[in-house]
C-alpha cells in the first residue's frame, strides 16, 4: 500500500487508529476457548466490529509465536483475512525484526512475500545492512524503532550524552530506499516528540502506548501531526479487552469509535 493511499483512507475516515491484535489466551472471552481457533474467532470478531474506526491493523508477533505452530496458523488466518476483506486497511507485523543482511532478507521476505503484511517493525541495532534488505521490498514499509514507549528505552535510547534515537532517525534516513520508512515512537515519549518532526517532519510514525500504558492521544496529536497527518495510533489492550465476556466485540467497537471521534477532532484542529 502506498502512503498516498493510506493518508486518502485516513482523511476519509477521519481516523489513524491502528487497532492491535495481540491475543492472550489468558484474557480471550472464556467462550471462545471451546472454538476450533479461539485466537481467530477472537481477532475475526475484534476486526468486522472496529474496521469501520480504524485505518490499520497491528498483531504483536510474540502472542502467536508462544502458542506454537497453531498460533502460526492463527497469524496466517488473521493476515489472510484482512487482505481478503479489509483490503484498505495497512498491516502491520509487530515482529521487531533485524539481523545481518542474509538473514534479514528472509525475515523480510516472511512477512512482505509469504505473509503479504504491508509493514514489518524492525530493530535499528544492527544498522544499515541489517534493515536495507527490507527497504528493497516495492510497496512494503519498514517500521524503524526510533523511541520506544516502555521504560527501559532510557537505558540506551535516551541517554542525555548521546542521544541514540537521534542518531538512529538522522543516520537512517540516508539509507537506500529510506522513503519506505517509517519509525516508531512511543506516546508516552511526547516530550521528544518535537525533536523527533524536527528530523523527519515528512515521516509517518507508529504511535503505540495510548489506551494501557497512559499515553495522551492529545498530545501526541498537537505535537505529531503533520500536514499529511503522518501519525498511526496504536492501542492493543485499551481496544481488545474492553470486556471479558460475550460482548466484547460491542465494547471494543464502543471504544474505537470513541477514539474515532477524538480523531476526527485533532485532525480539524492540527492538521493544517
Ligand atoms: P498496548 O499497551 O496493549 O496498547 O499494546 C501496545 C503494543 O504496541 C504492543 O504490541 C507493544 O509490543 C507495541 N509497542 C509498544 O507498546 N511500545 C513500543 O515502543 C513499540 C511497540 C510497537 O513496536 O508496536
Amino acid at each position: 500500500m502506498t502512503l498516498a493511499f493510506l493518508t486518502e483512507q485516513i482523511l476519509a475516515k477521519k481516523t489513524f487508529l491502528c487497532v492491535g491484535l495481540d491475543p492472550d489466551l489468558d484474557k480471550l472471552p472464556k467462550h471462545l476457548l471451546t472454538e476450533s481457533d479461539p485466537v481467530f474467532a477472537f481477532n475475526k470478531a475484534i476486526i468486522d466490529a472496529t474496521a469501520p474506526y480504524s485505518v490499520a491493523y497491528k498483531p504483536n508477533l510474540a502472542f502467536y509465536e508462544v502458542l506454537g505452530t497453531k498460533g502460526w496458523t492463527s497469524l496466517e488466518k488473521t493476515i489472510d483475512y484482512l487482505n481478503t476483506h479489509y483490503p484498505n486497511h495497512f498491516t502491520i507485523a509487530d515482529a521487531k525484526r533485524g539481523d545481518i543482511g542474509n538473514t534479514s532478507r528472509m525475515y523480510a521476505k516472511t512477512f512482505f512475500e509469504l505473509l503479504n503484511f504491508d509493514s514489518v517493525t524492525v530493530a535499528p541495532y544492527m544498522g544499515k545492512d541489517s534493515v536495507e534488505p527490507f527497504l528493497e521490498f516495492e510497496g512494503k514499509h519498514t517500521i524503524l524503532l526510533a523511541l520506544t514507549s516502555n521504560e527501559g528505552a532510557s537505558d540506551f535510547q535516551l541517554n542525555k550524552k548521546d542521544r541514540l534515537f537521534e542518531k538512529v532517525i538522522e543516520t537512517s534516513r540516508k539509507w537506500k530506499n529510506a522513503e519506505n520508512l517509517m519509525y516508531v515512537v512511543g506516546a508516552t515519549q511526547t516530550n521528544h516528540l518535537k525533536k523527533i518532526r524536527e528530523l523527519i517532519p515528512e515521516s509517518f510514525l507508529l504511535i503505540p502506548g495510548v489506551g494501557a500504558q497512559g499515553g495522551s492521544l492529545e498530545e501526541v496529536c498537537r505535537i505529531g501531526m503533520n500536514k499529511n497527518i503522518g501519525l498511526l495510533v496504536n492501542s492493543s489492550r485499551g481496544i481488545i479487552y474492553q470486556s471479558g465476556g460475550s460482548d466484547f466485540a460491542d465494547k471494543a467497537m464502543e471504544e474505537a469509535q470513541k477514539i474515532q471521534g477524538e480523531m476526527a477532532k485533532y485532525l480539524e484542529e492540527y492538521c493544517h
